[in-house]
């Protein structure tokens, strides 16, 4: 009887361990993304100087520049990364950004 109990305790905690690695999930789930409008963007190469800069930032995830909007999006680890220092990255670079209100 308690052999079987065991093997069923087991069986049970499998399924745990292998759901684990899931974690790394949840993790993602704590990025934060957010829109900076960019000055003095007037050629095509500039949105690739900001895009550099901010990625440069370490916790920062992804960035995209949208030249047209003069903003960029950035995706980041809030724990890692912060807004002020995106924006800093950027201006540190000749294209002043502040969060998009
Ligand atoms: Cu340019």
């Amino acid at each position: 009887m308690r052999k079987t109990l065991a093997l069923v305790l087991f069986g049970l905690t499998v399924p745990f361990a292998v759901a684990v690695p899931t974690l790394p999930a949840a993790a993602q789930a704590a990025t934060r993304t957010l829109t900076f409008a960019i000055e003095n963007m007037t050629c095509a190469l500039c949105p690739i100087t900001v895009k550099r800069a901010m990625e440069g930032v370490p916790g920062v995830q992804s960035v995209a520049v949208d030249f047209e909007a003069k903003t960029a999006t950035v995706t980041f680890d809030p724990a890692t990364a912060s807004a002020e220092a995106i924006a800093a990255a950027s201006t540190n670079a000749g294209y002043p950004a502040r969060v998009q209100g």
